[in-house]
């Protein structure tokens, strides 16, 4: 039996960070629906992030998309934050919202185009140095829709040398993160279209150059957790954009498509020691809630992956280990069921109370009235969100 107290300590210690563009207006390609109360601009979406963390405990920062989240000064920003009781944590950079980004950014045939987006991450490098950021978070838009459109080796070699460029321009304490993506927006190639691909870019980087895991990016059937067991063993596992996905990348709530997948993604983090307080994963969110109430959707999220981290950490390592070496299969396979289903949900709420929250995090803020607050202030101005 695996003790409940240890598993606590461990989830005590535990930081998910929220996406800002989460509290903005999102939607598919057909609509984007608006919301009452919705933030329009990033002190608004900050306020909102600090909401999740005020009613979860374990959610103390928010990630930055640059330009959606640009302000004159990151300083008051960040200030901001932390008087709310948080602070900024990853920037993403953005190269797929403009024209001239149609053929691609840092891997685009025109060197007058690659050297735009290449001075768009340096501006994301400087704006980390204002906001203390330890990571910039790289998802590049970039591929072919037809073959012999472009020549898939040679905007290999453009990404080799964009990366190298802006890793060169990072300070000793801050990390590359590349995500990938199988498809979508470019539907023959894209240029970091899998895991090894982003893996091959990041050993040749260097150190501090790391894979960033988005759940949503793989083809249906995909191991994930292979993935993460592989890549947590070569040291190169830098985060994960949680979320959720029936079909492709859909952007639900993390845990609500897939719990299972979720706890299996768990244990291989936790079989690895990446729940320690030192951990070199960043846990990010990277969702929309395009049809649900974005701040309870935030905090919906951050329990389910609460609560599959507390399922992975309940696997009986020892007897999971000696029915392994026995060969019992089924043995083995019964450790690993008996957590996943074990109703983790008193144990949180018992966790909650004793760092002085409230055990139902979604009822403790529904009663808090911010909800009804922020539509009645909100008005006027123009709602953050990416349009359709
Ligand atoms: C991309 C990718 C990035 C996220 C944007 C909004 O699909 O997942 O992580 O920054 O969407
Ligand atoms: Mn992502």
């Amino acid at each position: 039996m695996v003790d409940g107290e240890a598993v606590k300590a461990v989830l005590r210690t535990q930081r998910v960070e929220l996406p800002s563009w989460a509290f903005g207006n999102s939607g598919t390609r057909f609509k984007v629906f608006a919301q009452r109360g919705v933030p329009r601009d990033p002190f608004e979406k900050i306020a909102d992030a600090a909401q999740v963390h005020r009613y979860t405990g374990v959610a103390p920062s928010v990630a930055l998309h640059i330009p959606w989240d640009k302000v004159a000064d990151y300083a008051v920003l960040a200030a901001a934050a932390k008087d709310l009781g948080i602070e900024l944590g990853t920037i993403n950079a953005n190269v797929f919202q403009d024209d001239d980004y149609m053929l691609g950014s840092i891997t685009n045939p025109d060197p007058r185009i690659r050297s735009k987006a290449l001075n768009h991450l340096y501006e994301c490098v400087d704006v980390m140095d204002q906001t203390g950021s330890r990571d910039l978070k790289l998802w590049f838009s970039d591929g072919t829709n037809y073959p012999g459109q472009d020549n898939i080796r040679a905007r290999q070699d453009r990404l080799a040398e964009g990366l190298q460029a802006v890793y060169e321009r990072l300070g000793e304490n801050q990390r590359l993160i590349l995500e990938y993506k199988l498809f979508e927006p470019a539907f023959y190639t894209m240029d970091v279209p899998d895991w090894g691909t982003s893996f091959a870019h990041c050993l040749q980087l260097g150190e501090r150059a790391k894979v960033c895991v988005d759940t949503g990016h793989h083809a249906p059937g995909t191991n994930i957790e292979f993935i993460v067991a592989f890549l947590l063993r070569a040291g190169k596992l830098g985060a994960f954009d949680f979320n959720s996905r029936f079909y492709a990348d859909d952007d639900l709530m993390v845990g609500s498509a897939d719990p299972f997948q979720l706890f299996r993604i768990m244990f291989e983090v936790a079989t690895a020691g990446g729940f320690a307080e030192d951990t070199e994963i960043a846990f990010m969110l990277d969702q929309c809630h395009n049809i649900e109430p974005k701040i309870p959707g935030q905090i919906r999220s951050v329990m389910n992956v609460q609560e599959a981290t507390a399922k992975a950490l309940l696997v009986d390592l020892e007897v999971l280990d000696a029915a392994q070496r026995a060969g019992d299969v089924l043995g083995a396979n019964a450790v690993l069921m008996d957590a996943y289903n074990t109703d983790v949900r008193p144990l949180l709420a018992d966790l909650r109370s004793e760092q002085g929250l409230d055990p139902d995090p979604m009822a403790a803020y529904a009663a808090s009235g911010y909800a009804e607050r922020i539509v009645a202030e909100r008005v006027g101005g123009q709602q953050a969100g990416w349009g359709a």
